[in-house]
């Protein structure tokens, strides 16, 4: 086995909850008259909710916001992702992922997410995964965000592991980039693999089978 451990990013690796954040991101610059689409969603991934924010402001033209009303949007825009974080459901985690994630429990692998969004707790417990990996590192105890490593090297921290241990699997490139920073191979997804931001770009979630 070339890995002991194996940190998963969450939202577009072990679920996807995109389109909800497109809806809440979608309203709240509806309401502040800020131009926004899915091409600039796509920018969204895996960066920070305050950055998040930023990246929607390049798109606002309106009267100078404070930082105390920039808190505020977020935590609107928040509130609305997770009244629809509400809807899902452990039909929200494909068998393909399931399968996948106790095969490598049963090889030995130590399991892990390294995720930067502040309602990993939530989503986990949506998708019937509350409970399951060895550590937790996410967006409430994290500082910088990717591709900081901070979040992966907690997670291996959390572990015990080394980083040279342990393989980050990620969506987002600044996520493959946080992974190389903290000295991890790195096995990508969706965009990130598209982009060959990964020592392993693959195509579905259990070739990481064939890698380990
Ligand atoms: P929250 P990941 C990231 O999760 C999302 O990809 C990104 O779109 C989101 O802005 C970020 O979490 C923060 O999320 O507002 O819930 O704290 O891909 O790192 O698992
Ligand atoms: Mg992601």
């Amino acid at each position: 086995m070339k890995f002991k451990a194996v940190i998963f990013d969450l939202d577009g690796v072990i679920c996807f909850t995109d389109e909800y954040h497109y809806l809440a991101w979608k309203q709240v610059a509806d309401e502040l008259g800020a131009y926004f689409d899915r091409d600039i969603n796509n920018r969204l991934r895996g960066v920070s909710r305050m950055d998040s924010l930023d990246i929607i402001l390049e798109n606002y033209h309106g009267e100078p916001l404070s930082a105390e009303r920039k808190q505020d949007i977020a935590e609107r825009k928040n509130g609305l992702y997770r009244e629809y974080l509400k809807k899902m459901s452990t039909a929200d985690l494909s068998d393909e992922v399931r399968d996948t994630l106790i095969r490598l429990r049963e090889l030995g692998l130590k399991l892990a997410i390294g995720s930067s969004s502040k309602n990993t707790k939530l989503i986990l417990e949506r998708i019937g995964l509350s409970g399951f990996f060895d550590a937790v590192s996410d967006g409430n105890n994290i500082s910088r965000s990717k591709p900081d490593p901070e979040v992966f090297l907690k997670a291996a921290d959390m572990l015990g592991e080394a980083p040279a241990d342990c393989l980050v699997v990620e969506d987002a490139v600044s996520g493959a980039q946080a992974g190389h920073a903290g000295g991890m191979q790195v096995a990508c997804l969706g965009d990130a693999s598209e982009k060959k931001a990964g020592d392993y770009n693959l195509s579905a979630f259990s070739q990481l089978l064939d890698i380990i």
